[in-house]
């Protein structure tokens, strides 16, 4: 029997106060979420979803040394970021509160107190990696080094991005300190930890046997974990970010952001309603975090065994955790700037938000990774939000506004066609709750669509612009029909698109409507006036794609740049001058340049040196177009022996530079000069 809740509390993970927000996060965790809370709220039931910045924690600190500014002011810029990129998106928090409160400092301080003094936390020292230059111990992502599972050379004391694994300092093949570079030395330092293993067994009993119907991806994870067997976990760091940990000596060391930030949950919790206790303490209310996969074990293993070791809270009734979102094909990363930030779309995108949450939501990685490109965000916003919602609701408003001045037509007879059409349009709400329900959004979307896709059928085979010719009475109907449609559709798709929703509403001129009125007729009355029809989409262009994708261009061109920047060859071996001078280098022109045929690379060009023409075979048909190079002059060292290349005899070289993406550069005098001229 399932077990009735009285209310709904929903989290959503807090996101880094380090960076924007972007794609990634929005369908991993803060889509799904808005469409459930706002579900939750349509029905009517008490539901309050929170969510805060995370402002705790090393990438801050790191990020904070490398601009020179003090953490506050990183947090309080990417807050204020953050905050603006949910609002703009309709992503509806109750409260989106921030972990560097007075309020938390003081519930996250109580939570551990009650821990330490009830002796839930093993204390002890331990040999840790230490930067005597910066004078600071090197936790998490203070400490980088090679993967011992993957070799990846950039991997780092938590965690190694390339293969995904969680690591400790202790694991990485040659450490060095990412605040000096230096190599660390071994310092001792005291801490405290959460022996998890004492909760195996009450994980085993809660997940394992209690929780299979959560979503596979997450059940799996946790079984692993479980099954890997579960070692105690540091809840305190040596940092002067962070809140402090509340006991005598503990000078110096703060709590670990991840024991801290789940209590930031409950700490929102208590920034939004004095009722905040009925929420966290009784056992009908309804748990859910949304998060993405990475997080799963914080959330359904170690916040869990915290949440039990303090005993006053419930558990979460339900995780379901998104996988990961790739954007063009490659991996979404904040530190390469290879993502769609949900600020930059903000102001590349106004008016289109519903579009974006859209698509998101119907690519949405719910059980394995999935990839948004922008082709079929275009394809997605013109042939089914342009060409079947916006397309059906106009015609609907319009047509209604043509044949009646706006005023709802009365409905006449029904024929069966009109029967069947409101039968299936009424069948469609125990699914869509259903799918909702049960966290499947992408599967919910459709559903909510299916209003828009039965109206849209149902005008392609009624005509009403030709029937009115014939029959108009019977255009009446159809209209009206078409019309209950409509507002059907406004509230399905709420959820999901609340902007489109709040459009048709206004257009319709009619208050909102309950979800309890979902699959009705006579939503909107006969002789009711609706108010002026208005495109709810509008295509998008192929030139408006081909920006975003030149930006990703440009960003991927910057960071094999940055990338080879820090790769540049060493110096050659030392030359005597009289080494040099036995190289003969003239400037030249280029007279004719072609293809030589089966390569690729290889042009034939014919170079005037000031000596003589000749002909030279040069590496460079990737680079340049065999016409973009007549006229060109260049360097060429035109003592090199004569050697042929695919049967033509060259002789000479053309010198270039090849930068740091490996693109070819020709190197040309600042100014027209004489062919023979000798460079030395
Ligand atoms: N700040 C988000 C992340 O790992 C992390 C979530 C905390 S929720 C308590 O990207
Ligand atoms: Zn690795």
């Amino acid at each position: 029997m399932a077990k009735e809740f009285k209310r709904y509390l929903v989290t959503s993970a807090l996101p880094y106060a380090n960076g924007p927000v972007h794609i990634g996060h929005l369908a991993g965790v803060y889509i799904p979420s808005d469409i459930y809370t706002r579900y939750l709220r349509l029905k009517g039931c008490d539901v309050i979803s929170v969510c805060g910045s995370d402002e705790h924690g090393v990438p801050i600190t790191i990020k904070a040394r490398k601009e020179g500014v003090t953490p506050q002011e990183i947090v309080d810029r990417y807050h204020a970021v953050i905050k603006r990129s949910f609002e703009g998106l309709g992503i509806n928090f109750d409260i989106f509160s921030r972990t560097s409160s007075a309020t938390h400092a003081k519930n996250a301080s109580a939570f551990f107190k009650k821990l330490y003094d009830e002796g839930k936390f093993i204390e002890k020292t331990s040999e840790q990696y230490y930067d005597e230059e910066a004078q600071t111990f090197l936790a998490d992502r203070y400490i980088t080094g090679t993967c011992p599972k993957c070799g990846n050379e950039k991997a780092y004391g938590d965690q190694c991005e390339a293969c995904g694994s969680t690591l400790s300092p202790d694991e990485l093949i040659n450490p060095k300190s990412a605040v000096s570079g230096s190599v660390p030395v071994k310092k001792s330092t005291t801490h405290w930890y959460l022996p998890l293993d004492r909760y195996e067994s009450f994980l085993r009993e809660w997940i394992l046997d209690g929780h299979k119907e959560w979503k596979s991806n997450v059940y799996g994870q946790c079984k692993s974990w479980l099954d890997g067997g579960l070692q105690p976990r540091a809840v305190s760091r040596d940092l002067d970010w962070g809140i402090p940990v509340p006991v005598e000596g503990a000078d110096g060391k703060v709590l670990y952001v991840w024991f801290d930030a789940p209590i930031g949950y409950i700490s929102a919790t208590q920034d939004l309603t004095p009722d905040w206790e009925k929420y966290w303490k009784s056992d009908d209310t309804k748990m859910v975090h949304f998060i993405g996969k990475d997080n799963i074990v914080f959330h359904c293993i170690v916040f869990p065994a915290m949440l039990k070791a303090h005993g006053d809270y419930i558990l979460p009734e339900n995780v379901p955790a998104n996988e990961f979102l790739n954007l063009e094909g490659d991996k979404i990363s904040t530190s390469r700037n290879w993502a769609v930030w949900a600020h930059e779309y903000l102001e590349d995108f106004p008016g289109k938000e519903d579009v974006l949450r859209y698509v998101l939501c119907a690519n949405a990685p719910e059980t394995k990774d999935n990839d948004f490109t922008w082709k079929d965000f275009q394809a997605r916003n013109n042939n089914e939000l342009v060409a079947v919602l916006g397309n059906f609701v106009n015609r609907a408003l319009v047509l209604t506004q043509k044949y009646y001045g706006g005023e709802v037509p009365a409905l006449g007879e029904l024929t069966d066609y009109d029967r069947q059409t409101l039968e299936e349009m009424g069948a469609i709400k125990s699914q869509l709750e259903s799918n909702i329900e049960n966290y499947h959004f992408r599967e919910a979307l459709k559903d909510a669509m299916n209003f828009a896709r039965i109206g849209n059928k149902y005008l392609a085979d009624t005509e009403p612009w030709k029937v009115i010719k014939t029959d108009p009475e019977r255009v009446k109907t159809i209209l009206n029909i078409a019309l209950q449609i409509t507002a059907n559709t406004a509230i399905a798709i709420e959820p999901f698109m609340p902007f489109s929703a709040d459009k048709m509403i206004d257009m319709l001129a009619v208050e909102k409507f309950g979800w309890e009125q979902l699959g009705s007729m006579g939503l909107v009355e006969a002789g009711h006036k609706i108010g002026t029809p208005a495109l709810l989409f509008e295509k998008i262009e192929d030139a408006t794609i081909q920006q975003q994708l030149d930006k990703l261009a440009a960003t991927k061109e910057a960071n094999a740049a940055a990338e080879a920047a820090q790769n540049i060859a060493p110096q050659k071996e030392e030359c005597s001058f009289d080494d040099f001078q036995k190289m003969d280098i003239r400037v030249s022109t280029i007279l004719e340049a072609e293809k030589v045929v089966k390569t690729k690379k290889l042009l034939k060009l014919t170079i005037d040196t000031g000596i003589d023409k000749r002909t030279i075979v040069s590496g460079i048909a990737e680079h340049y177009s065999p016409e973009e190079l007549v006229g060109k002059q260049v360097l060429v060292l035109v003592n090199l022996k004569p050697r042929p290349l695919k049967g033509i005899e060259s002789r000479g070289m053309i010198l270039m530079a090849e930068d740091a993406c490996g693109k070819l550069r020709l190197l040309s005098p600042d100014e027209k000069t004489m062919c023979g001229a000798i460079v030395g």
